[in-house]
């Protein structure tokens, strides 16, 4: 059955010490649920972050990455570099990507492309801004993000997709989906892929929820039937924190 995952999105926080000492606190943390976890240092810091969460079971991911295979791309990182430092999983088309990069559905199929041609696993982000949902495009706006990205892949990739439900009106705002809305919407995220891939290839897939995601309301989102986890911003910068929401299954 599909896999519960709590992972953290470090964002552009944290320097070198204060990454240190965030690597450190987690390895003091205990993991009591069935979640798989993961963190997303910034590049910079990657290195150092599998040198000290190596054998403790956290899985050290990229925040984003290029779709070219290297080459005369200032300030980008490619598939290959990422692995070449161990990454073996990559978080694309989070709605900032999209807002401050112009990231686009047809660029991120690039990237999707890359990734699972360097044989990583993707978590692939999409959510609706605050006017779709208000105006009741929300299903729509997703269903296109997911099919202009992702429709395009052979079945046997979805062995290799993780998607995330981020609603953009709940990123970093405090507010987050109730816990009915994220269901609601996992379950057409989930309706969505078995309409074109079948029902074993949706019911295989992880969806993660991720918008203001905190100890205090990880407990009642991850209880929902079609919510296998979470991206977590702002609580994945303290152990405890995270922890917290890592141990909620
Ligand atoms: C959504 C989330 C992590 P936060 O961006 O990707 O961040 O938990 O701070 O809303």
């Amino acid at each position: 059955m599909r896999k519960n995952i709590v992972a953290g999105n470090w964002k552009m926080n944290n320097d070198l010490s204060q990454t240190e000492a965030l690597l450190s606190a987690l390895t003091n943390q205990t993991k009591t649920s069935n979640a798989e976890v993961m963190v997303a240092p910034t590049f910079p810091n990657l290195y150092q972050a599998f040198n000290v969460l190596k054998n403790t079971g956290i899985e050290v991911i990229a925040q984003n990455m290029h779709f070219a295979e290297n080459g005369a791309y200032t300030g980008e990182v490619s598939a290959s570099i990422l692995k070449s430092v161990g990454v073996q999983t990559v978080i694309l088309g989070h709605s900032e990507r999209r807002e401050y990069f112009n990231e686009t559905d047809e660029l991120l199929a690039k990237k999707v492309d890359a990734a699972l041609a360097n044989d990583m696993r993707v978590i692939f982000c999409f959510g609706e801004e605050l006017a779709d949902r208000k105006s009741g495009n929300e299903e729509a706006v997703v269903e296109s993000q997911i099919k202009n990205a992702l429709f395009h892949l052979e079945p046997s990739a979805f062995e290799n997709i993780i998607l995330a439900y981020e609603p953009v009106w709940a990123i970093g705002t405090g507010e987050t989906a109730s816990p009915e809305q994220a269901q609601d919407m996992h379950a057409f995220i989930r309706k969505t892929l078995a309409d074109k891939y079948g029902t074993d290839i949706a019911d295989s897939v992880s969806i993660l929820y991720g918008g203001s995601v905190k100890p205090a309301n990880a407990q009642e989102i991850f209880s929902k039937p079609d919510v296998d986890g979470g991206l977590i911003g702002g609580a994945s910068l303290k152990a405890e924190d995270f922890f917290a929401i890592v141990n909620a299954f």
